[in-house]
């Protein structure tokens, strides 16, 4: 049979039985064989072979945390103009709430049965996805995490936005500039399980720790799950409950955005300060209407197209996650860190002088 009958054949066995029998029957085979064929030997023996042709014809699936989330809109949307330009496909799935899991499993696995090549997942949980992403890979799916990582065992290489120690540690150090070094803040995050927040709140944490901050008390993270209207309820919690409070840190766009529509239409205008990670298209009036100094963000484009020209390289046989090994994104050459990690760069701190000049 055609290996194209044979793919078909097996999506609809996929769809038409259990996944796991599917798998077993299709899977391992066409996979592993489309594997050997365009990665060479180096590949096929688990190493990369940086010489090897880049595919085209592939697809690679795009899962982010949150699909109705305008930082995924635009991080996909590089991915698929990324993927265009390499001569593969681009599909993105993926749940509508920062806070379904399970829905994000059953999106791995919908993935899996429909036999891409390569995805690209922002985890909303650093364990639940570990179970299906094993079983992609399994199966020959190459697994790129960007954005927000899971284990380090469960996918091949993450493409990470930023250093997360950077991101932590300048956060507090925008906020406590703002605030004199002196009074009470609060964190206000996004799902309490995201692995990205989380990370960069420990980073908030320990430099908290450094004298220079005895003044300044963090006396609540609260939760806005990504969600506007949740993130608006909880910035006015917060500040109910803590009526001296000088400032916030919000590492989440969403969450950044609602807590600046809060404090503009309130008394704490210019009172309580806000700083985190925004898009410059959504903050440009909170900057401008002074309720906002300044915060930081990465291009979310950049990413996304980071993450589709991993995916390809990995599927490609050109890199296989191990640390050391190099491959070309565009015109640049990225090496692969610790862990698998892969650094689009530093993040841009944006205010009032060069706001205007960034248009995401
Ligand atoms: C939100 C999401 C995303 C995070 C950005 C900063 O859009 O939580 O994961 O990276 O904010």
């Amino acid at each position: 049979m055609p290996k194209s009958s044979l793919r078909r054949a097996c999506a609809a066995l996929a769809a038409g039985t259990s996944l796991a029998l599917a798998l077993t029957a299709c899977g391992g085979t066409t996979k592993s064989d489309v594997q050997k064929e365009g990665a060479g030997a180096a590949a096929a023996a688990g190493k990369a072979d940086p010489h090897a042709v880049t595919k085209t014809g592939l697809t690679v699936g795009f899962l982010p945390k949150q699909v109705n989330n305008p930082y995924f809109t635009t991080a996909d949307k590089g991915g698929r103009q990324a993927l265009a330009e390499l001569g593969s496909k681009y599909k993105e799935v993926g749940p509508s709430s920062a806070t379904d899991t399970s829905g994000q499993v059953s999106y791995v696995n919908t993935l899996t049965q429909q036999q891409v090549d390569a995805m690209a997942v922002s985890a909303q949980d650093p364990g639940a996805l570990c179970t299906a992403l094993k079983q992609a890979m399994s199966n020959g799916i190459k697994v790129v995490t960007y954005d927000s990582d899971t284990k380090t065992d469960c996918r091949n290489a993450f493409v990470s936005q930023a250093s997360a120690e950077d991101l932590g540690r300048t956060e507090v150090q925008l906020l406590a500039r703002q605030i004199g070094y002196k009074g009470e803040i609060a964190i206000l995050s996004a799902a309490q399980t995201a692995t990205n927040q989380n990370t960069w709140i420990d980073f908030m944490k320990d430099e908290l720790k450094d004298p220079k901050y005895k003044d300044v008390k963090l006396v609540k993270i609260a939760y806005g799950n990504d969600d506007p209207q949740q993130s608006f309820q909880q910035t006015q919690g917060l500040l109910q409950e803590h009526p001296n409070l000088k400032g916030i840190i919000s590492p989440t766009t969403v969450g950044i955005k609602a807590a600046a529509q809060y404090l503009s239409g309130s008394k704490y205008r210019g009172k309580v300060e806000l700083t985190g990670l925004g898009t410059p298209n959504d903050m440009r009036k909170y900057v401008k209407n002074g309720t906002v100094e300044a915060f930081e963000l990465w291009d979310p484009a950049k990413l996304g197209d980071l993450a589709a020209r991993a995916a390809v390289a990995l599927a490609s046989g050109q890199i296989t996650g191990r640390e050391g090994e190099t491959f070309k994104a565009g015109s640049t050459t990225y090496t692969i860190g610790k862990d698998g990690v892969i650094s689009l760069g530093k993040p841009t701190v944006f205010d009032a002088r060069n706001i205007d000049q960034y248009h995401f």
